[in-house]
């Protein structure tokens, strides 16, 4: 099946992060790919990108970047494909440098920002999917029970003192 999710990141150094964006979307069977993508060191390839994604039968564009993070949202700039922005955790500010880049999108181009890290990662390549699970009656299902999966797993394990 040809991917319909593209993770891109601004440098390999993000790719610790970014994995957790395809280890979901691993579990859910749904293909993607994966490119290093640079607003500032390759700027061409990102114009080449993000004009050409839709047409490459892209659905969704997962875009992580740290510091001054402006890879989500040069992507949306050139592309009508929703964009998620992972803000990834900086080493001099944590993150929230990355994190205030990529959610203060002016308006007029908009970028779907998750939370700091891994956990805005693995969210992202999860909302990815539930997106396009709104065409894909298989994959809803199979969300659906990663949901239920998870309910259970804390039903069941509801005494913290427990190991
Ligand atoms: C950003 O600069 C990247 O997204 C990365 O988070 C950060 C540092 O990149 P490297 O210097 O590790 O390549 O462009």
């Amino acid at each position: 099946m040809k991917a319909k999710v593209a993770v891109i990141m601004g440098s390999r150094s993000d790719w610790s992060t970014m994995k957790n964006a395809a280890d979901v979307m691993d579990a859910l069977n749904v293909p993607y790919v994966v490119e290093v993508v640079s607003a500032h060191r390759t700027p061409d390839k990102l114009m080449n990108f993000s004009a050409s994604a839709a047409e490459n039968g892209f659905e969704v564009i997962i875009a992580g970047a740290g510091g001054a993070a402006h890879l989500p949202g040069m992507v949306a700039s050139k592309t009508r494909l929703p964009v998620l922005g992972v803000p990834v955790q900086s080493k001099a500010l944590n993150g929230m440098d990355s994190l205030l880049s990529i959610v203060q999108m002016p308006k007029g181009v908009a970028v779907g920002t998750l939370a700091i890290g891994d956990a805005g990662a693995y969210n992202a390549g999860l909302f990815a999917c539930q997106i396009l699970a709104n065409n894909d009656a298989d994959l809803a299902g199979r969300i659906e029970a990663f949901r239920n999966n998870q309910t259970e797993t804390v039903l069941a394990n509801s005494d913290p003192r427990e190991s």
